[in-house]
């Protein structure tokens, strides 16, 4: 034994020790730069990245920022990620952001873009009301709640990854 031997008296290749370090420190190096990212106009929910754009678009303009950077608007199905977009509508002070989901005439209410219908919702009260007939789009106020608002206004783009 020259106390090499792993925990079942195994040698320990020197070339698989090598690789373990340098998982290692890719680990530390990747967690370094996914915080340097991050700051200030990300934020991360389990295995979802959002990011603030910093600018105003309508929301078809929207959709193809999002889309043009490999994401999308963001479809908050949860709280957790409801409040991190809501943080990040906050820290941005650009005003409310756009969501990802529009309203569907076939099926009569709010949808994903895919087409399935919301698994969660935080419609401030009253709303949706589409006010003036034309509110088909969604917006996330600073306090997190919700609102249908028409498409052609510009608001602040947020996209998921
Ligand atoms: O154009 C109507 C909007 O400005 C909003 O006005 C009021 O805040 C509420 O009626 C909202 O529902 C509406 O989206
Ligand atoms: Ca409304």
């Amino acid at each position: 034994l020259d106390g090499k031997e792993g925990p079942l008296g195994e040698k320990e290749d020197p070339d698989i020790a090598a690789l373990w370090r340098q998982v290692k420190a890719l680990q530390i190096a990747f967690l370094q730069y996914k915080k340097v990212e991050l700051f200030p106009h990300g934020r991360v929910v389990g295995q979802k990245v959002f990011k603030a754009a910093g600018f105003q678009k309508p929301f078809q303009e929207a959709q193809q920022v999002c889309a043009q950077a490999g994401g999308q608007l963001p479809s908050p199905r949860s709280e957790a990620e409801n409040h991190a977009l809501q943080q990040l509508v906050q820290v941005e002070d650009k005003g409310n952001a756009f969501l990802s989901m529009t309203f569907s005439k076939v099926e009569g209410r709010f949808t994903y873009p895919g087409g399935e219908s919301l698994v969660y919702t935080n419609w401030a009260p009253w709303e949706p009301n589409n006010d003036g007939g034309n509110e088909h789009c969604v917006e996330i106020f600073t306090n997190g709640k919700w609102n249908d608002r028409p498409c052609g206004d510009k608001r602040l783009v947020i996209c998921e990854f």
